[in-house]
C-alpha cells in the first residue's frame, strides 16, 4: 500500500492550563480530552488524540498533560513525536513544566517544532513582545532556537491559519520514517470494543502493520494475529510509521494488555533487564552517586533502573557517562531508543539519553574494553561496530543475535558482513543460518588445530592421523563446531593439512618408523607370509618381537592399512599373497573339476582344519569369490 500523504506524529508540550487542549480542538475541531474525570476537572490527565489533514500532510496530534503529578503519561506520548508543539501562554510566559516537558523532548532527540504563544487575546502586543523575547532566550542553543513562535487564540481564532502554515512547514522538513524496518509499536492504550474484542494503540515508531500479520507481545512473549489496523481513526491495509495507529487483536483478553508494552515483528527480540546506555544529567539535577535508583520511561514503558556508571563513581549535573541500568521489570528496547530519568522522590525528570546495547551483561569491574565497545556503538559505523562485537564474542555472533542486538535489517547486516570478510576482519564460518567469527579468533584456532594434529602426530607417530572426534574435542567447549569446522577446510584448502576420512594429518606426512620398528614390521609380514593359509594369532607373533605391544599393534594396523595383511575376522589375520594363492587355486579346482565345492573337499584342497576354512569360506563369500547353495559353495 502506498499513500501520497506524509504521516507526521505532532506533540504538544507546556504548563499547566497554557492552552494545550483548546489549542488541539481549535486545530482539529476535536477536544482531546476523553477521560470523564478529565471533562469534569477541566485539566488534561492522560494522553488525548487528534487528527488533520493540511497540506497533503496527515498530522497525528498527542495532546499530553501538563500538570507535574502526570508527567510520566506525558512521557508515554512524547515518544515517537515528529514535530513539537510547545505552548507558551503569553499571560504567563515560561513556567516549571514548560522547563521540563522541553527538556524531556530535548532529551528524547525531538528534531523540530512550532512555538505557539497562546491566550494572545488576554495580553497587550507589548507584552506579547516580552513573552516573545523570553521565550527566544530560553530556546537559545538548543533544537528549537530559530523556530517559528505563532501567538494564537484558541478563543478568537486568530494566528491557527499561520500556526498551521508553521507546523506543516516543519513537517515538510521531518523525514519520514522507514518502513523496511522491523514494525514496533510501543502500546499507550488498550481496551475492548464491542464486536471486535482487544485493541491497542500507539504511534507507530517503526516498520508497518496489517490484517493477518503475525505479532510478538513484549513482554509477555505471546505471537498475536492482527485482526484488523486503523490508523487516523480509519481502516487502512497497512499502517506505517509516524502513524498514530489501532490494532485489533485476536486471542488476547484486553485486561492483559497494558501501557508499556509492545507490540514488535515477531521473533526478533529479546526482552531485557539489562541496557548498557549514554546517561545525560540535566544541569538542574543533583550530582548522581553509584547504584543510583531512578524513574525510567522509555517509549510507553515506565520502571525503575539502579544506575552503574563504567569507569567513574558519580555523574554530575550537566555531565554525561556510559552506565549500564538494571531494570526492576523486562522491558523490550533497542538501540538509539531514547528515554527519561526522572529521580526517586521528589520526583522530577534529571535525564535521558540512548540505549547503546539493548542485551547488555552485569558489568565487570575487569572490563577494560567495555567503554571502548560502547562508544563504537555509540558512533561507529556499522561496519565497525559488528566488528567490534564480533571482536567480543569469542563463541561466535550469529544471524539471530545480530538482528536482537542491532535491529539491523537483512540488507543491512548483509552489506557490512561483506564488507569486513572481504578485508578478512571477519570470518563467516556459516552462511546458513550466518556465524561470524573475528579473523583475529579465526587465525588463533587454525593455528590451535595445527599445534594439536603436530603435536599428536610426534607423540603417535605410528598412528596415520589424529581421529577427527578427538582433534574438536582438543579445542574444548569454546570454538563453535562451525568454527572448527571452517579452520579445519580452510587448513586443508591451504594444503596445511590432510583429512581422509576421520582422520587429519599433516598435509604429506608419512608414518616414520625407528630402525626397530621397520625390523618388527618386517618380523611380523615374513610370520604371516610364511604361515600361509595355517595363521598363527596375532597375539603368538607379537610375542616373539623385541618391541613393546603398544607399539607392535600399531605395526599391524599400518600393515593392515597397506593390505599386506587382511583381516578376516577379529580373530583370523592372513597375508595378502595366501589369500591370493587360495584365489588362484579356487579357479583351477572350477576350471578342471566344475564350479561346486564343498566344505569337506575345500578342506582338503586348502590342507586347512575347519577352525580356518569356515571363516576363509564367508570372507569368499563376502568377496564374491564364492556363492553359499545349500551345503556346497558355487565358485563365481
Ligand atoms: N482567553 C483564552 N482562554 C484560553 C485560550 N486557550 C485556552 N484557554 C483557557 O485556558 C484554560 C486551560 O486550557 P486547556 O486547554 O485546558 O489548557 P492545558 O492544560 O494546557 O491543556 C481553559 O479554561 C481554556 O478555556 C485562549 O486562547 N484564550
Ligand atoms: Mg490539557
Amino acid at each position: 500500500m502506498t499513500n501520497s500523504y506524509k504521516s507526521i506524529i505532532v506533540g504538544t508540550a507546556g504548563h499547566i492550563d497554557h492552552g494545550k487542549s483548546a489549542l488541539v480542538e481549535a486545530l482539529t475541531g476535536t477536544h482531546p480530552d476523553r477521560l470523564a474525570e478529565e471533562k469534569r476537572r477541566g485539566i488534561t490527565i492522560d494522553l488525548g488524540f487528534a487528527f488533520l489533514e493540511e497540506n497533503g500532510v496527515r498530522f497525528g496530534i498527542v495532546d499530553v498533560p501538563g500538570h507535574e503529578r502526570f508527567v510520566s503519561n506525558m512521557l508515554a506520548g512524547a515518544a515517537g513525536i515528529d514535530v513539537l508543539l510547545l505552548v507558551i501562554a503569553a499571560d504567563e510566559s515560561i513556567k516549571p513544566q514548560t522547563r521540563e516537558h522541553f527538556d524531556i523532548c530535548r532529551l528524547l532527540g525531538v528534531k523540530r517544532g512550532v512555538v505557539a504563544l497562546t491566550k494572545s487575546d488576554l495580553v497587550d502586543s507589548d507584552t506579547l513582545e516580552l513573552v516573545r523575547l523570553e521565550a527566544e532566550e530560553f530556546l537559545r542553543g538548543s533544537f528549537l532556537e530559530g523556530a517559528p513562535l505563532v501567538p494564537v487564540s484558541a478563543k478568537t481564532g486568530s494566528g491557527l491559519g499561520e500556526l498551521k502554515k508553521a507546523l506543516s512547514d516543519a513537517a515538510a522538513k521531518a523525514s519520514t520514517k522507514d518502513w523496511s524496518h522491523y514494525f514496533r509499536l510501543p502500546i499507550d492504550r488498550a481496551f475492548a470494543m464491542k464486536g471486535f474484542g482487544a485493541v491497542v494503540t500507539g504511534t507507530l515508531i517503526s516498520g508497518s502493520v496489517g490484517a493477518a500479520d503475525e505479532v510478538e507481545l513484549f513482554p509477555l512473549g505471546e505471537r498475536l494475529r492482527v485482526r484488523g489496523v486503523q490508523s487516523g481513526g480509519k481502516a487502512v491495509e497497512r499502517a506505517t510509521p509516524g502513524q498514530r495507529t489501532a490494532v485489533n487483536l485476536a486471542g488476547i483478553e484486553h485486561t492483559v494488555l497494558k501501557r508499556g508494552m509492545v507490540l514488535a515483528a515477531p521473533g526478533k527480540f529479546h526482552k531485557t533487564r539489562r541496557v548498557d546506555v549514554r546517561l545525560e544529567l540535566l544541569k538542574s539535577a543533583r550530582k548522581m552517586k553509584q547504584g543510583a535508583r531512578v524513574h525510567f520511561h522509555a517509549g510507553t514503558v515506565e520502571t525503575i533502573a539502579e544506575v552503574f556508571f563504567h569507569g567513574e563513581k558519580e555523574l554530575r549535573p550537566d555531565g554525561s557517562s556510559f552506565a549500564n541500568l538494571k531494570l526492576q521489570d523486562e522491558v523490550l528496547v533497542l538501540p538509539g531508543d531514547r528515554f527519561i530519568v526522572r529521580q526517586f522522590s521528589p520526583v522530577v525528570t534529571i535525564g535521558g539519553g540512548a540505549v547503546l546495547d539493548p542485551l547488555a551483561r552485569r558489568p565487570m569491574l575487569k572490563d577494560s574494553g567495555r567503554a571502548a565497545f560502547l562508544a563504537t556503538l555509540e558512533q561507529g559505523s556499522r561496519e565497525e561496530i559488528l566488528s567490534t562485537m564480533t571482536e567480543r564474542a569469542l563463541l561466535g555472533l550469529a544471524h539471530d543475535e545480530i538482528v536482537a542486538r542491532t535491529a539491523w535489517t537483512e540488507g543491512e547486516i548483509h552489506d557490512a558482513v561483506g564488507k569486513l570478510t572481504g578485508a578478512g576482519r571477519v570470518k563467516m564460518v556459516s552462511t546458513e543460518p550466518v556465524v561470524l567469527i573475528s579473523g583475529r579468533l579465526f587465525e588463533e584456532v587454525s593455528k590451535k588445530i595445527l599445534e594439536r594434529v603436530e603435536k599428536f602426530q610426534k607423540e603417535n607417530s605410528l598412528s596415520p592421523g589424529m581421529p577427527r572426534e578427538d582433534l574438536r574435542a582438543s579445542l574444548g567447549r569454546r570454538v563453535r563446531t562451525e568454527t572448527f569446522r571452517a579452520a579445519l577446510e580452510e587448513l586443508v584448502a591451504r594444503r596445511k593439512l590432510d583429512a581422509q576420512g576421520e582422520l587429519v594429518k599433516k598435509a604429506g606426512s608419512e608414518i616414520a618408523l625407528l630402525p626397530e620398528e621397520a625390523k618388527a614390521k618386517e618380523q611380523i609380514e615374513a610370520a604371516f607370509a610364511s604361515a600361509g593359509l595355517a595363521v598363527p594369532s596375532v597375539k603368538e607373533v607379537l610375542a616373539k618381537l623385541s618391541v613393546e605391544a603398544k607399539r607392535s599393534e600399531k605395526l599391524v594396523q599400518i600393515l593392515l592399512r597397506e593390505k599386506n595383511l587382511v583381516r578376516v575376522t577379529t580373530e583370523l589375520i592372513f597375508h595378502r599373497q595366501a589369500l591370493a594363492q587360495l584365489k588362484e587355486q579356487l579357479s583351477a579346482y572350477k576350471k578342471a573339476k566344475g564350479d561346486r565345492i564343498s566344505v569337506p573337499v575345500f578342506k582338503e584342497l586348502t590342507g586347512i582344519t575347519r577352525k580356518y576354512a569356515i571363516p576363509l569360506l564367508e570372507y569368499l563369500d563376502r568377496e564374491r569369490v564364492t556363492h553359499r547353495a545349500g551345503d556346497e559353495r558355487v565358485i563365481l
